[in-house]
């Protein structure tokens, strides 16, 4: 494809307000995680799509919420970083008539940035049609936005008026990335993100947010299998219990379901050994969320 333009699109909004499943559903493809538990995206990850000879480089960002842990402060920041440095911000709010503290927080840094700012309303097949228009109104009275959208990531509607808008901002320019990378996040990140997803859809809430995944081993046979070895951190001796589950049985859950996906996305057989280690308090230590690899930097 002949690019033409190129540009990079922030996706920002509160927890689980469907940021990382719109990115999934514009690419085609997994490119970010997602659960139903919120705080889920911990770092800056982008989506890579080319279409229509323009190349658009969408990134996906934490939740804005307010911290209590280093690792959440770290979070934010992400979020509020990525908006000054792109062409274009969507910002993407559930359908409920009234602006909260993240929004709020979300809408003086974009009016601070100066940079253009598409809203979209999400999970629209949540709620009736008619529900949708106060909160179209809402919106329009708290920011001057280029546009509001409401679409259903999950479901796929409206992602097509969302390119004709972001269109209008994307400028001139050469191709960022190769044209067959569809994300920036390396192989191993990848599979550590896989990981936590399962520990996020299988456990309570509390114990996988204080979880974190080190990728120890990661070697190719002659043959292309390939041998992953992860160290799953978390915060508590009684975490890990629940992690490894009785005889075992929760871990092996996690990783016969991540397996599957490891061996989708790498497009081979993969075998995944893992392991729980308690390491307290990380989210507080500066030294190991760089470790883990949510560096400021
Ligand atoms: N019904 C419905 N559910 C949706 C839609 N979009 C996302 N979801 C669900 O909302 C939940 C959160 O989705 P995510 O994409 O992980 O949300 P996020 O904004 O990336 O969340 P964080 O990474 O925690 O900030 C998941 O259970 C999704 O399946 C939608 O259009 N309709
Ligand atoms: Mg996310």
């Amino acid at each position: 494809m002949d690019i033409k333009k190129s540009g990079f699109i922030a996706v920002v909004g509160r927890p689980n307000v469907g940021k990382s499943t719109l990115i999934n559903s514009l690419a085609g493809e997994k490119i970010a995680i997602v659960s139903d538990k919120p705080q889920t995206t911990r770092n800056r990850i982008c989506g890579i799509i080319n279409r229509n000879n323009t190349q658009y480089i969408f990134m996906d960002t934490p939740g804005v919420h307010t911290p209590k842990s280093h690792l959440g402060e770290y979070m934010v920041k992400v979020a509020s970083d990525a908006i000054s440095d792109v062409d274009v911000v969507i910002m993407i709010v559930a359908p409920v008539p009234s602006i909260g503290k993240p929004e709020e927080e979300i809408i003086k840094r974009i009016s601070q940035s100066n940079v253009p700012a598409i809203l979209l309303i999400n999970k629209i097949d949540t709620v009736e049609k008619t529900d949708i228009f106060p909160v179209i109104e809402t919106y329009s009275a708290a920011y001057n936005f280029e546009a509001i959208i409401p679409i259903s990531a999950y479901k796929g509607d409206g992602l097509e008026l969302i390119y004709d808008e972001i269109d209008k901002f994307m400028p001139d320019g050469v191709a960022l990335f190769p044209e067959d990378m569809t994300s920036d996040q390396p192989e191993k990140q990848m599979i550590s993100e896989i990981i936590r997803e399962k520990l996020l859809r299988l456990l309570n809430h509390e114990i996988p947010h204080g979880t974190a995944v080190e990728i120890t081993r990661f070697t190719e046979r002659d043959n292309g299998i390939i041998d992953v070895t992860a160290t799953i951190y978390c915060e508590r001796e009684s975490h890990k219990g629940i992690i490894i589950g009785k005889r075992g049985a929760m871990l092996k859950r996690v990783g016969e379901l991540a397996r599957n996906d490891i061996e989708r996305f790498m497009g081979t057989k993969v075998f995944l050994e893992t392991w729980v280690k308690v390491k307290e308090n990380w989210r507080d230590n500066d030294v190991l969320i760089k470790n883990f690899g949510y560096d400021m930097q």
